[in-house]
């Protein structure tokens, strides 16, 4: 496995590894690597033939009083991760690789990158399908692997990709959870053994939008009412939203009878978590 830092050598390996007509998997995580980034892993494994991981901490994605400084790293223990599971390449770039002093263009996907957490978080759309177009340019994948745990990231990756003619296929995996329902996210090392079970609120307020869904009823409006009551209890969570949305625009849905992505953040103490279900799935 070659872990590599810089641009040129990057594209030029990837560019000789896809030169046999092997098709080249690309999974972009931003590191402190959990079974759900594995999964991404094993999915690339099973479609592509050459798998690039890369692992970068994208400071455009994060807010300015956001946790971009404290947000785990932990290259070394990665990269053993990843020789295991038999990753050919780990692309590992310093900031000023990624930013050069100067670098003034981004790309911006419009509409979508101002709903669910683009609200919240300005900007964070914005920085997330720039630095994932730059991976796109730099590596040529055949494929890239994204989970469904981030679905408005997804949908924001979709939309880029055929806005811009990007010759690369978009695969979503699944959200790996904990035994008790959290999802597996690099942020749940912030939360203490307190925290940790308030978290259980996000997924718990899914599965009751879930079960109404499940008797019948298809109103959002009410939806949203039922799994809200489940925060009522919590009182060291603050929701920032619990929306019922299409899943490719990311706009509100009034009515679940067509397939629709309701989707929860939260701060668990000073934590923000997110997670999601697709109705009738
Ligand atoms: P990161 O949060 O490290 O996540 C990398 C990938 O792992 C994303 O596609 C995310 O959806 C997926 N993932 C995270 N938790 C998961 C879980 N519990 N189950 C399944 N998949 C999971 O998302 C990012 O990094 C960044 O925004 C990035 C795309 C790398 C751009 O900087």
């Amino acid at each position: 496995m070659k872990i590599v830092g810089t641009i040129a050598e990057m594209r030029a390996l990837c560019r000789s590894a896809k030169s046999g007509g092997k098709r080249l998997g690309l999974v972009p995580t931003m590191g402190a690597l959990h079974e759900g980034h594995l999964s991404l892993v094993r999915a690339a494994k099973e479609k592509t033939d050459v798998i690039a991981t890369s692992i970068f901490v994208n400071p455009t994605q994060f807010g300015p009083t956001e946790d971009f400084s404290r947000y785990p790293r932990a290259l070394e223990k990665d990269c053993a991760i990843l020789w295991r599971e038999g990753v050919e390449f780990v692309f590992a770039p310093a900031v000023e690789e990624m930013y050069p002093a100067g670098a003034v263009t981004w790309v911006t996907v419009g509409g979508l990158s101002d709903r669910l957490c683009g609200k919240s978080r300005p900007g964070h759309f914005r920085g997330v399908a720039t630095v994932v177009a730059k991976l796109f340019h730099i590596i040529e994948p055949d494929a890239a692997f994204f989970g469904q745990k981030d679905a408005a990231q997804h949908a924001i990756i979709r939309k880029m990709v055929r806005d811009l003619d990007m010759p690369v296929a978009i695969e979503v995996c699944p959200i790996v959870r904990e035994a008790d329902g959290l999802a597996l996210s690099s942020r749940n090392a912030y939360l203490n053994a307190e925290e940790r079970k308030s978290a259980l609120v996000l997924y718990r307020s899914l599965q009751c939008a879930q079960e109404l869904f499940r008797t019948g009823e298809r109103n959002s409006a009410k939806l949203i009412a039922a799994a809200r009551q489940e925060f009522a209890s919590e009182s060291n969570v603050r929701l920032d939203y619990f929306e019922i949305v299409n899943p490719d625009s990311l706009e509100p849905v009034l009515d679940t009878s067509s397939p629709s992505l309701a989707a929860v953040a939260a701060y668990v103490g000073n934590t923000r978590l997110i997670d999601n279900i697709v109705l009738g799935a």
